[in-house]
């Protein structure tokens, strides 16, 4: 067998002045002027250019082909990097056809439909590339502080017999002749775990809804970004928790992605204290404000987009969290209070909700009368009840939508541009 060189990145080639090294990537660009090409290598850690002289410059090489180029890095005053490599060898390891996408645009100029239809391809590109690096570490992020806080990563099944969040957005399945379900959300098992004695869980996990309209906010699979906490006093506590964990999550884009965000001319926010209102101060500030009014103890898309307008104007914040829906507007397992409502919050960024949270009802008998008032039978979730007889601390949790996140943060119009592979009615592909 014969030992392949071992590969240079482009990112560690500043330092290898006056070494011979291999690097490996895709044809980004390539010019010809007379006897000499430059060709412009991208991988994963960044771009290099090689110079082609002589034999080599006559090579034909489409772009987006795969090569190896050897040669010495030599200082250049005519790239950004001040380096070149100045190649001996250029070997193609896999050729492409043209490519049906335009890769070497500043900007994407294609439809939607084109860059999903063509999703490895337009992945390619530097701004959509840019998307799922900062996707990435908006959710390791998530996990990295939970788990300085003390909190255990959990796994839930996405095979499940009921669905947790009620209506009639559940995937049906066949399993093996018996009717199941695709997970709405993990509620039912993050609150499992805690009752196990995990006291403090999260999950990073894929989560099916189907939805049937096709807007700008949902999709039929994404990710939830998980919370569950034991021994809590309040709601606020969850609310306070959030602001933190959504805080470390903006941070840690910050530092890592400074290329990623001036390419995307994107602002990360400062999280500060996150205001709050109720849904009831909300419905006076709409109505107030803008002469709206919203249905009975909730707000509509236009209402959410108003209020986070009046909210950025009257405190410069991004975010606001709405707390206290009335029971009617809120799953089976939600704590009601003293008030008539409920321990509740939403949180919602730049005027689309991105969070759904608040306590749970952790007594057995309330919690039987609260399904039953939904009108679910107990004996369906007969498994998920049983639990709550045998010490279940207060608790209570939230989920973030990952992709609506990432859709707020980079301006982008529609939700699918943060999904790589998106799922909505009409696509299942690729
Ligand atoms: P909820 O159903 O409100 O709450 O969902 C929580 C968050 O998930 C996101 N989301 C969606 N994102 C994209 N496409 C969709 N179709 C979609 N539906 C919801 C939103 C939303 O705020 N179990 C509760 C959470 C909890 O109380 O812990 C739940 O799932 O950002």
């Amino acid at each position: 067998m014969t030992k392949s060189t071992k590969r240079a990145l482009a990112s560690e080639c500043i330092n290898k002045q006056n070494q011979v090294v291999t690097v490996k990537g895709w044809v980004k660009r390539i010019r010809h002027l007379g006897n000499v090409s430059f060709l412009v290598l991208r991988e994963h850690s960044g771009e290099i250019q090689c110079v082609l002289e002589n034999a080599l410059a006559g090579m034909k090489i489409e772009i987006e082909s795969v090569v190896a180029v050897t040669g010495e890095i030599v200082k250049t005053t005519q790239t950004k990097s001040g380096i070149e490599l100045l190649a001996g060898k250029v070997e193609i390891l896999n050729a492409s056809l043209t490519p049906p996408f335009e890769l070497n645009k500043k900007e994407v100029n294609a439809s939607l439909e084109h860059i999903l239809n063509h999703r490895t391809l337009s992945l390619r590109h530097e701004k959509l590339h840019a998307i799922f690096s900062i996707k990435a570490t908006l959710a390791h992020a998530f996990g990295e502080y939970l788990n300085s806080e003390g909190f255990t990563r959990i796994f839930t099944p996405k095979i499940v017999s009921q669905g947790a969040e009620g209506g009639a957005n559940v995937f049906k399945l066949n399993y093996f002749g018996k009717e199941a379900y695709l997970a709405q959300s993990p509620q039912f098992y993050k609150q499992m775990m805690v009752a196990s004695g995990y006291e403090r869980v999260y999950e990073v996990g894929s989560v099916y809804r189907a939805e049937e309209h096709n807007s700008s906010r949902h999709l039929n699979e994404y990710i939830s970004l998980d919370v569950e906490v034991g021994f809590i006093e309040s709601f606020y506590e969850l609310m306070e928790l959030e602001t933190n964990v959504l805080r470390y999550m903006m941070e840690k884009v910050k530092e890592k992605h400074a290329k990623e965000l001036n390419l995307l001319q994107v602002e990360v926010p400062t999280i500060n204290e996150v205001p709050s209102v109720t849904v009831l101060e909300a419905q006076e500030i709409l109505m107030k404000c803008y002469k709206k009014e919203m249905p009975e103890g909730d707000l509509n898309a236009e209402g959410e987009k108003l209020l986070a307008k009046y909210i950025k104007e009257t405190t410069g914040s991004e975010f606001v969290f709405i707390t206290k829906y009335p029971k009617e507007a809120r799953p089976m397992y939600t704590m009601p209070n003293s008030e008539g409502t409920t321990n509740s919050f939403d949180l919602l960024y730049k005027g689309i909700e991105i969070t759904s949270g608040g306590e749970r009802i952790h007594e057995h008998e309330m919690l039987m009368k609260s399904f039953e008032e939904k009108e679910l039978n107990p004996a369906h979730f007969e498994q998920y009840l049983n639990i709550f007889q045998y010490g279940v601390p207060p608790h209570g949790g939230f989920a973030i939508g990952l992709e609506r996140v990432v859709a707020k943060l980079l301006n982008l119009p529609n939700v699918r541009e943060a999904s790589a592979f998106p799922r909505d009615c009409e696509r299942i592909i690729p």
